[in-house]
């Protein structure tokens, strides 16, 4: 089924895929139809993902001002935002009927958490804000933009406001780093080649479910790898540095 819309004039829409239909001038924008089985079935589990990457964002940033205290007030701001995320996302799971597969979206986590965990026991910073701050934020920004352009209504306006603030929070960590560079970079490029293979393993284990809500698994990838080399060039690193990281996506 598709959501059709009516056009006026030489009006054009941004859309990935749409089609002109002549005959009664309306544009099928190729939205899935949200009320399917199996739509809500994938949603159920992608919806959890998104909820619980919320709250472990929250308990993330929550956790990291233990290790920077000066920074509690600002590290207390991030983690609140995430809270008001899994508010607005548990919202479009129950806007579309949708009852959550947490137990699912715990085990989709669990690794990166106990990478985080085995970090902030031992005192290492620069690796906690690489999995919270960049990889998890790169993916959720990249995950969101592209649900933006297939969402429900309800779910795209929330979704559009929550990207905004993971954009602040990609930003925090590159700042972090930056000031830093001199002394995490080593740590950096280690924690990078073992959690950018699980950040990689995570889109793959979610690409099924994302096309089923019309979510392109290449242009996921294309998305995360934008912000998360944008975000390394902010950093301070070289075009051969950002290269060797990458690649341990590819290994
Ligand atoms: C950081 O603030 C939050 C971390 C959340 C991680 C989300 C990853 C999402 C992957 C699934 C793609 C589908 C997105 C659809 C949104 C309902
Ligand atoms: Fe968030
Ligand atoms: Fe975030």
């Amino acid at each position: 089924m598709h959501n059709e819309l009516k056009i006026t004039d030489m009006q054009t829409l941004e859309s990935n895929e749409k089609t002109i239909d002549k005959s009664t001038n309306s544009i099928s924008l190729d939205l899935p139809d949200f009320t399917t089985d199996s739509y809500k079935d994938a949603y159920s589990r992608i919806n959890a993902i998104v909820i619980e990457g919320e709250q472990e964002a929250h308990d993330n940033y929550i956790s990291i001002a233990t290790l920077i205290p000066n920074e509690l007030e600002e590290l207390t701001k991030l983690a609140r935002m995430e809270m008001k995320h899994k508010k607005g996302f548990t919202a479009c799971g129950r806007n579309l009927g949708v009852v959550a597969d947490m137990e699912f979206a715990k085990k989709f986590f669990s690794k990166l958490h106990g990478n985080f965990q085995v970090a902030l026991e031992k005192g290492n910073l620069t690796t906690c804000l690489l999995i919270q701050a960049i990889l998890i934020e790169a993916f959720a920004i990249s995950a969101y933009n592209v649900y933006i352009r297939v969402a429900d209504p309800f779910a795209k306006k929330i979704t559009e406001g929550v990207v905004k603030d993971e954009y602040l929070h990609l930003n925090y960590g590159q700042e972090w780093l930056k000031e830093n560079l001199s002394t995490c970079k080593e740590e950096l490029m280690e924690a990078n080649k073992v959690n950018l293979p699980l950040i990689k393993k995570m889109l793959d284990e979610v690409a099924d479910d994302a096309s089923v809500l019309a979510m392109d698994r290449e242009e996921l990838m294309e998305e995360f790898m934008i912000a998360y080399q944008d975000t390394l060039m902010e950093i301070g690193l070289d075009n051969r540095e950002i290269a060797r990281m990458a690649m341990a996506a590819i290994v």
